[in-house]
């Protein structure tokens, strides 16, 4: 049954000449937008590729890092939790997991115009404040977990160097095979709640979680919260990422 054309299609006050002049205008409009969509498209196609991303892409990435950066303090906390309600976290990434049973060296603190320091776990935390926070370990996969870490702080380990490794722009932190490795913007490092982790849940770190020592970081996702740590690098260049290396956001931020 067809409608005559110029009564109103019912609910909706219009004749049907009316509604196709305003499909066609709408065709156009979408048709217009499409082909500048894929001007736009093409044209990031185009660009030279920075860090592996055209550079607009690249560019937004920066952005992103310069506006969370902007608002960015040391002392902005993450929420804490009573602990009662922490948990533990499923074990989750095995790169750069030493074997069970084989020795775990120490770990070396690097920076630039500085003599090499090695350092077992306990040597690293010897002398400076304990710090314990239950927090939120957030994973990029989707599901978080409530955990009492204990430790000391980055920034109390970093002034400990004494040498001003905290004047550099950016950490990077490595397995002591190299196989994982994330990079910290300074800001992020110096956070209070950046901690280097020896205990969990109130008993020394075991192995699956990163044991003797790791990184716990309530301003990044779970990435970035480095197990199993074997080099400490204080450096001038942004470092190299491993998930950073598979396209995901290289500052991970909470
Ligand atoms: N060395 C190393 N550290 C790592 C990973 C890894 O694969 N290797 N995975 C990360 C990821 S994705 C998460 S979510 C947390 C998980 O910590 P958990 O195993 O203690 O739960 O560790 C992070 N640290
Ligand atoms: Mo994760």
């Amino acid at each position: 049954m067809s409608q005559p054309s110029s009564a109103p299609v019912e609910g909706i006050e219009a004749t049907p000449a009316q509604l196709r002049r305003w499909s066609r205008r709408a065709f156009s409009a979408w048709a217009a937008a499409g082909l500048a969509g894929f001007g736009a498209w093409r044209w990031l196609r185009t660009r030279a590729a920075v860090d592996g991303l055209p550079w607009p892409l690249r560019a937004a990435h920066r952005w992103n890092e310069r506006v969370f950066g902007a608002g960015f303090s040391t002392s902005r906390l993450a929420p804490e939790y009573p602990r009662e309600r922490a948990g533990e976290p499923k074990p989750n990434g095995r790169y750069g997991r030493p074997a069970a049973g084989s020795a775990i060296g120490p770990i070396q603190a690097e920076q630039p115009g500085e003599p090499l320091r090695v350092l077992s776990a306990a040597e690293i935390v010897a002398g400076l404040p304990r710090v314990e926070i239950t927090t939120e370990l957030k994973c990029v996969e989707g599901w978080s977990q409530i955990v009492t870490w204990g430790g000391v702080s980055f920034a109390d380990f970093a002034r400990k160097l004494g040498t001003n490794a905290e004047r550099h722009p950016y950490v990077s932190l490595e397995t002591a095979d190299g196989t994982y490795f994330v990079g910290f913007d300074m800001p992020s490092a110096l956070h209070l709640q950046t901690l280097l982790c020896d205990s969990m849940n109130g008993e020394p770190l075991s192995l699956n979680h990163g044991g003797p020592l790791r990184l716990i970081s309530t301003v990044k996702y779970g990435i970035k919260n480095i197990k199993w740590l074997g080099r400490i690098r204080f450096v001038d260049e942004r470092p190299s990422d491993f998930w950073a290396e598979q396209g995901y956001d290289w500052y991970a931020g909470l």
